[in-house]
């Protein structure tokens, strides 16, 4: 079987990170190989979360999984709570990356304009460096206007957003793939990905909700994790993860419900093993 080390934090209560990537994956059928990050009561967006950080154990657990000579077959970070866990991943990228495997970095830093909470500026310039090193990255649209040192306020424009993704492909991952980005239609939100090896820019339109789940990056670098293990070109897998996101949204929304909470990711998992039902992915003339 398919080994991913996911590189996460596990969170409580509040869909996201590894109790999102995990089920996720699992479903799509590959065993997940967990490396903690931090433990959370609740993820960062509930009042008084309590954090308790994991920096000390990492380097323990990556000792072992080195002993055992595991090889994955990919490397998936998310968020890391502190400047000197993205160096130890930097390291743990170092030691486990292969010809034969890929690293995805979710590079978790804000949303909404945003850092989130817990997050500081200086952890901006390490994720940066951190990406350098991955084959694929999925920032949303604040956390790629960090990166590329933008101001994510006012909204780029869909033209804007397009040169952005190409931008941070110069920077070294193969993929880009910026999420919530505009579309230039007020009802839709477009998903855009940037393929450096043919030049390719593709961009995936779906229904805008006015809803914000936080996790939902999560589910969404989780299936492209899946997708491309799978052997899925750029489209397909894009395809996939926001048919994945607007179901969970759309499975949730009709609800009372927390928007803390999470999607219902539980009731839309089974959608991970069908054939899509349409294809809607477009090419962005050069
Ligand atoms: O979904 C990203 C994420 C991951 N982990 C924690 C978070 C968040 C977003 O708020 O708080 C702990």
């Amino acid at each position: 079987m398919k080994k991913i080390a996911a590189i996460h934090d596990l969170s409580g209560y509040g869909r996201a990170s590894l109790t999102v990537a995990i089920p996720i994956l699992s479903y799509m059928g590959y065993q997940v190989c967990p490396l903690p990050t931090a433990i959370l009561s609740a993820h960062s967006e509930y009042k008084n979360f309590r954090s308790y950080d994991l920096t000390a154990q990492m380097q323990g657990i990556i000792d072992h999984w080195k002993e055992l000579a595991l090889h994955f077959d990919a490397l998936y970070s998310g968020y890391l709570a502190s400047e000197e866990q993205i160096n130890i991943v930097s390291r743990f990228f170092d030691d486990f990356s292969q010809t034969d495997n890929f690293i995805l970095v979710d590079p978790v830093l804000g949303d909404h304009g945003q850092l989130y909470p817990g997050m500081d500026v200086r952890m901006i310039a390490s994720m940066r460096e951190l990406c350098k090193k991955a084959n694929v990255i999925t920032p949303n649209l604040t956390e790629a206007a960090f990166l590329l040192g933008e101001s994510p306020t006012p909204l780029p424009s869909p033209a804007e957003t397009i040169r952005w993704c190409k931008a941070l492909s110069e920077s070294g991952p193969e993929y880009v793939i910026i999420t919530s980005a505009p579309s230039g239609n007020g009802k839709k939100i477009a998903t855009i990905a940037h393929n450096r090896n043919d030049g390719r820019t593709w961009r995936v339109c779906s229904d805008y909700i006015a809803a914000s789940y936080p996790g939902t990056g999560d589910a969404f670098a989780s299936v492209i994790t899946g997708s491309l293990l799978n052997g899925d070109s750029l489209p397909e897998a894009l395809e996939r993860a926001v048919h994945f996101i607007n179901m969970g949204i759309k499975a949730t929304f009709g609800y009372d419900h927390n928007p803390l909470d999470g999607m219902n990711q539980e009731k839309v998992l089974h959608y991970l093993n069908e054939s899509l039902p349409y294809f809607t992915y477009e090419l962005i003339p050069e």
